[in-house]
């Protein structure tokens, strides 16, 4: 065991030891014998399963509880002091009422279990844009996931030193085992209403009870990174955001780097990874999820990727939308809720990969073709360590970012926005940001099948305090900038369809058409004519070589539909209500201003 000299952090780690009640307490070190006693431990319980070692080396399966297979939304709670502080009045607690509450709960509820602390670094370890969290847990499950996704261990001890600043992450899987009591394959709280995914963004605090799953227990990811991160980032002058970071190399060889806002189900992991077709370009990844941004000392703004690891949705990964991923995941990766062939590999649905005759599904029974069940969960997810991407940007760790040329937004819209379109200015971009979403496609979230969910800059679930603050934070961040220095925003729609509900646009490596488009705009030779509501290419601009697109393809894809925006402005006046009194006044004019261009 390493000295540990933070008299607090000490301090805080005996009260919880003295709350939860665990049978020992284990200090990770984040070393690799560490990680493999980890999961040996749970190997021998019986609680996962190595894959084949030829096929898959270094790999294993992991089978949650079927209770517990996804975020939970509606039992995430933000406990700001004041409830107009917090992003809806539906997610805010009081802090002590939840405290006690959540108190409750923890009392004991680490019996017959080992109390994890894991020291943890968001960013590379000593970078000034990197942050520092311990998460205590009782599930080595979360333990060995957290060293894929963060840099854990000694090393952030060291870092920390005798006062550093940290965020207190506490997790609990909330079942307790008797003397004796063999543990459950997944142990968690029974009932959803026994979850608690808890932050109290003025303590830099987060308190997670009842879920083993993903985001609601690897705290570090959008516990920390995104929904405290963004509050430190309001108050710090910087912006901690749900997007990919991806680096593109032109033909002459210049560099730029390129950040993405996409709702989750979007692409964002395949975009980040891409293989352009178009020649010359390269692709280069340097995060899938979550950036970080501050401004330089030469008034840019550099992003790091302040995770470690991938935490990929597996179902629809194959060749075809994702080779470097498939290459990836062929070794040292976690596997959760997918499928285990009859010789110890894994399969899912949209893999590409034929379905076997035979297999275990997510659930643990057998399964065949003809089950009329699904292999794997729609959820299921790999953990896997962003080195062994086959093309991670060699800069990838650099503790001093990488400068950003230009952020996407988007979302999935079968009508109304175009394949692409370029703000006007910073504040015309913020508000392209505020109005992105997708149309439900699944009745599990409301009735309204069809009605556009609005989620401004994919931060709807991760949002860490007011909504409006959010986006005024947005507006402010351009006001004291250098406005030729910052980021130019662009609104990109992949998934347009025609009249025979087909997409017309194909996706995947051929989005890197639009991305050359963007960077020939950044240096001043891309078409694009004015409209009403941005800068889109011209019929021309987008290099469609070697792409089967009819010029009526094209059109259809660039289209402003004066119906569809007409009802578009209406839904965007219904969302902006949501907003109440802290709607930035900026925004209101922007939707006025582009109302009055369209002239409707
Ligand atoms: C994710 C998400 O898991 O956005 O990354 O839901
Ligand atoms: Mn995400």
């Amino acid at each position: 065991m390493y000295k540990v000299s933070h008299k607090e952090l000490k301090a805080w780690v005996e009260e919880v030891k003295a709350m939860c009640k665990p049978d020992s307490v284990h200090w990770c070190d984040g070393s690799q014998e560490e990680y493999q006693q980890m999961l040996q431990v749970m190997v021998d319980a019986g609680l996962g399963t190595p894959l084949n070692s030829k096929k898959r080396p270094g790999c294993y399966l992991f089978r949650s509880h079927p209770s517990d297979v996804a975020r939970v939304e509606n039992r995430t709670f933000i406990a700001s002091k004041k409830m107009e502080d917090a992003p809806s009045p539906d997610v805010w607690v009081e802090p002590e009422e939840l405290k006690a509450t959540m108190r409750k709960s923890y009392d004991g509820c680490m019996k017959g279990r080992t109390m994890y602390v894991i020291p943890f670094s968001m960013g590379p370890i000593g970078s000034p844009i990197s942050k520092i969290g311990v998460e205590i847990s009782d599930s080595p499950y979360v333990a060995f996931n957290m060293k894929i996704m963060t840099r854990i261990g000694a090393a952030v001890i060291d870092a920390l030193g005798s006062d550093g600043e940290y965020v207190r992450c506490l997790h609990s899987v909330g079942s307790p085992l008797a003397e004796g009591e063999k543990d459950k394959a997944w142990p968690c709280a029974p009932s959803i209403d026994d979850k608690y995914i808890s932050h109290f963004p003025e303590e830099r605090m987060i308190w997670s009870y009842g879920s083993g799953y993903g985001g609601n227990a690897l705290l570090g990811k959008k516990c920390f990174a995104l929904r405290i991160a963004a509050v430190q980032a309001r108050d710090e002058g910087w912006l901690a955001e749900h997007m990919l970071i991806l680096k593109l190399t032109d033909p002459n060889g210049k560099v730029h780097y390129v950040c993405g806002a996409f709702p989750s189900a979007c692409g964002k992991t395949n975009l980040a990874m891409l293989e352009p077709t178009v020649p010359g370009w390269k692709v280069e990844t340097i995060g899938d999820d979550i950036a970080w941004m501050k401004f330089g000392k030469d008034g840019r703004l550099y992003a790091i990727n302040p995770e470690a690891g991938f935490f990929g949705v597996v179902p629809g990964t194959s060749m075809k939308s994702n080779p470097n991923a498939m290459k990836q995941i062929q070794t040292n990766t976690i596997f959760t809720n997918v499928g285990l062939t009859d010789d110890g590999d894994v399969w899912w649905e949209g893999s590409g990969m034929p379905a076997p005759s035979h297999l275990i599904d997510w659930k643990g029974k057998d399964w065949t073709p003809d089950s009329g069940e699904l292999a794997a969960h729609a959820n299921a997810r790999f953990t896997t360590p962003a080195e062994q991407c086959p093309v991670i940007a060699p800069e990838w760790e650099d503790p001093a970012g990488v400068p950003i040329s230009a952020i996407l937004v988007g979302g999935r819209r079968k009508t109304t926005v175009p394949l692409v379109n370029e703000s006007r200015d910073w504040n015309h971009g913020v508000f392209l940001g505020s109005i992105m979403g997708s149309e439900i496609t699944t009745a599990a979230i409301t009735d309204n099948v069809g009605q556009v969910r609005r989620d401004p800059f994919a931060m709807l679930p991760f949002f860490g305090y007011n909504k409006g603050d959010y986006l005024q934070h947005w507006l402010d961040i351009g006001k004291n900038a250098d406005a030729s220095k910052l980021p130019k925003i662009y609104f990109v729609n992949w998934f347009r369809k025609n009249a025979d509900d087909k997409f017309i646009w194909p996706g995947f490596g051929e989005n890197s058409r639009v991305l050359k488009w963007i960077i020939e705009r950044l240096s001043g030779t891309g078409k694009a004519a004015e409209t009403p509501i941005g800068n889109l290419p011209t019929a021309d601009a987008i290099d469609l070589n070697g792409l089967n697109l009819s010029a009526k393809d094209m059109e259809e894809l660039l289209k402003i539909d004066k119906d569809e925006w007409k009802a578009e402005i209406e839904s965007i006046r219904e969302d902006y209500k949501t907003y109440g009194t802290r709607l930035p006044k900026a925004l209101a004019d922007e939707l006025d201003k582009m109302e009055k261009r369209l002239n409707l």
